[in-house]
């Protein structure tokens, strides 16, 4: 029997292991449209089922691209750059011309100019050592950007296959399914969510006789927070709207909370703004340097909330790491949960985060 492919997904349908990737009963199978069980529970339910994959095997799949030649797509979360962007792409895609493209711009304050992010991430790819044909922006989900985007790939592609990759969760399927759904109408055709892991195998989505785009599965990044929290909590600290920037003043020794999964000492520094940009639904608490140890202790779960429960359960301890800022209009990164932009340098700060999860500093992206 010839492989079948789920639609949703990409994994190789089978009837055998309801708990391995592809699963499908056989009454599925007469189907027209063969979508796994896996996909059928996301879609229908928004479970998500865990395969046994390991995150080798994701990265094995895609460094075929670098046998074949192609144009690489490669998309990243503009609200949490450092975590998507992956630095050793050149390793998996060989010397494929690449087209970066930042995703979600929905979530950035309207006030961010455009000009100037697109320039902020060409310099950061290149810093990262990849140098790129074309930098873009987009919001796969509202539909903004795309049609520029489709006409730079059709550019670049010169009638050649089209592979979009990128860390995953950063709407490599949302990206397609506009794609798809502005040529032909069709919506939702690929599985997405906000799982981490949707995608499993390459979907082969064709442009013409000859040449395809592919949907691939993301890259996993052990450093972002959202392996570290539940589903709850992952929901509830991935924004979903234009975040709104809050703006605390602080004098040295205070301390900023970041729900409890992060927290932010200022140390030392002359009176100074801290300008936060988190999903909205996250609060933060201020509170005495002195008192921070004490209020995490007692109110971890409550107060200062998510992490909740089930995120407890699993959450490494906060680690610091301290920091000294000594340019003007720097950005304190928290991977994946967001950043602190603080206008003037000249201080010191202790950044604490669930052990595992990375912390950097940045020149200001607004
Ligand atoms: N705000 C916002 N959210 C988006 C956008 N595009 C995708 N998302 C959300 O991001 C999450 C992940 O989207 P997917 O398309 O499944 O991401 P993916 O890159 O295919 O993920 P994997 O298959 O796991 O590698 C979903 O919750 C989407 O709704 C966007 O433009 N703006
Ligand atoms: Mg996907």
């Amino acid at each position: 029997m010839a492989e079948i492919q789920c639609q949703g997904c990409g994994a190789v349908i089978q009837t055998t292991n309801p708990e391995d990737a592809g699963y499908a009963p056989a009454s599925a199978l007469e189907r027209e449209d063969i979508i796994c069980k896996r996909c059928f529970r996301l879609k229908h339910y928004n479970e998500v089922q865990d395969v046994p994959f390991q995150d080798d095997d994701f990265l094995e799949m895609l460094n075929q691209i670098s046998d074949t030649k192609g144009l690489v797509v490669q998309l990243v979360d503009i609200f949490d750059f450092n975590g998507s962007f992956i630095s050793g792409l050149k390793r998996l895609t060989g010397n494929n011309p690449v087209i970066l493209v930042g995703n979600k711009m929905d979530v950035l304050p309207k006030s961010v100019n455009h000009g100037k992010v697109k320039h902020w991430l060409k310099r950061s790819a290149k810093e990262n050592g990849l140098e790129v044909e074309g930098v873009y922006l987009i919001s796969a989900e509202k539909n903004q950007g795309i049609q520029q985007l489709s006409q730079a790939i059709d550019q670049y592609r010169e009638d050649g296959d089209v592979y979009v990759v990128g860390t995953t969760n950063v709407g490599k399927s949302t990206f397609i399914n506009t794609l798809i759904s502005n040529t032909s109408g069709v919506k939702d055709a690929i599985t997405t969510s906000y799982f981490p892991g949707t995608t499993l195998g390459f979907i082969n989505i064709p442009l013409d006789e000859k040449s395809s785009l592919y949907d691939t599965p993301g890259v996993i990044q052990r450093h972002q927070m959202a392996h570290y929290v539940s589903d709850k909590d992952l929901k509830l600290i991935t924004p979903r709207k234009e975040v709104k920037p809050k703006v605390y003043q602080l004098n040295e020794e205070q301390t900023l909370f970041v729900g409890g999964l992060a927290r932010l000492d200022f140390e030392a520094g002359e009176r100074s703004s801290f300008v936060c940009h988190f999903s909205n639904e996250l609060t933060i608490h201020r509170t005495k340097l002195e008192k921070a140890d004490e209020l995490y202790k007692n109110h971890v779960g409550e107060l200062l909330s998510p992490p909740d429960q089930d995120t407890i359960e699993k959450l490494p301890p906060l680690k610091g790491h301290t920091l000294k800022i000594k340019e003007d209009k720097t950005d304190i990164v928290f991977s994946g949960l967001g950043w602190v932009t603080v206008p003037e340098g000249g201080i010191t700060v202790t950044a604490h985060v669930p052990e595992g999860v990375k912390v950097s500093l940045r020149e200001s992206l607004i």
